[in-house]
């Protein structure tokens, strides 16, 4: 990390169900008609359209907190906190918590994904690997093009009981979004296979195939669904986190 400052896209899903645990834990605390979002933070806004889960670290402690009367972001307190700053709640520097829950209460929330091909809605799932001190400790899953999230809806789909999870909430449908000419329409699932990664755990290998996978979808990819599909992920990358901000769907955050 070091020097200079991080630009996410931060992406609102909008819950539509809760998880049992969490309607029990929120029992009381929100308005009747509140929206509440989950709010990944994001590199990759052109990606967005092959959203297929949305990940929470199970053991990291969120909130929610409350924008306007019927407005409320689940994300870590530390970005809560950040966002404070960055006039993302209507006053500078407070960020009214209205409830706490940890990832684990989470998980089977089905949410909105804006753009993505999923119109039913995904599913809230667990990531051992979120780290609590980054963004906003909530994680939006495209495993066409990152092989962190591809590894770990593998796993999730593999180990479904073990993680408390119905198996067809990690195997909805992988979608082609940008070609590269050495990886082809999949690239996270290629580096997966081609330097066999078996889990989400192998931190080196995937480290090193994110480095591949970012590289070569921002310098040679093209993209190959949605609006801006035929050009550049460098040309698609800026116009899709425009219209998302424009749309009301996402907002710039900073850390
Ligand atoms: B990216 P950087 Cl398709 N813990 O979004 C672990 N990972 C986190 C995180 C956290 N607390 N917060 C954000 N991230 C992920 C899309 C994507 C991402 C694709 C391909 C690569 C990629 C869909 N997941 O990231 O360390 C988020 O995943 C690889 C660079 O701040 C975010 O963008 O550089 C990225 O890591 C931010 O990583």
């Amino acid at each position: 990390e070091g020097v200079g400052v991080q630009e996410y896209t931060a992406l609102k899903l909008r819950v539509k169900e809760w998880s049992e645990k969490a309607q029990t834990a929120l029992a009381g605390k929100l308005p009747e008609g509140a929206n509440v979002y989950f709010v990944p933070a994001t590199l990759r806004p052109e990606t967005m359209y092959g959203q297929n889960c949305c990940f929470v670290g199970p053991k990291i402690p969120y909130g929610i907190y409350k924008v306007t009367d019927n407005e409320y972001y689940f994300v870590s307190e530390r970005a809560a906190r950040n966002m404070a700053y960055q006039g993302i709640f209507p006053q500078w520097g407070v960020f009214p918590k209205v409830a706490d829950l940890e990832g684990s209460d989470v998980v089977g929330t089905l949410v909105d994904a804006p753009l993505s091909v999923h119109k039913e809605g995904v599913r809230i799932l667990p990531m051992e690997t979120v780290k609590a001190s980054k963004g906003t400790g909530v994680v939006t899953c495209v495993p066409s093009d990152s092989p962190d999230d591809y590894a770990t809806i593998m796993d999730l789909a593999k180990k479904a009981e073990f993680y408390g999870i119905k198996k067809e909430w990690a195997e909805l449908p992988i979608l082609p979004i940008i070609e590269t000419p050495e990886y082809g329409n999949l690239i996270a699932k290629t580096l997966v296979e081609k330097m066999k990664i078996n889990s989400p755990k192998d931190a080196k290998q995937l480290a090193d195939a994110k480095d591949i996978a970012y590289k070569e979808g921002f310098y040679n990819g093209k993209m190959v669904y949605g609006e801006y599909s035929g050009k550049s992920v460098q040309e698609a990358k800026p116009l899709v986190r425009q219209s998302l901000i424009d749309a009301g769907e996402a907002f710039n955050y900073a850390e």
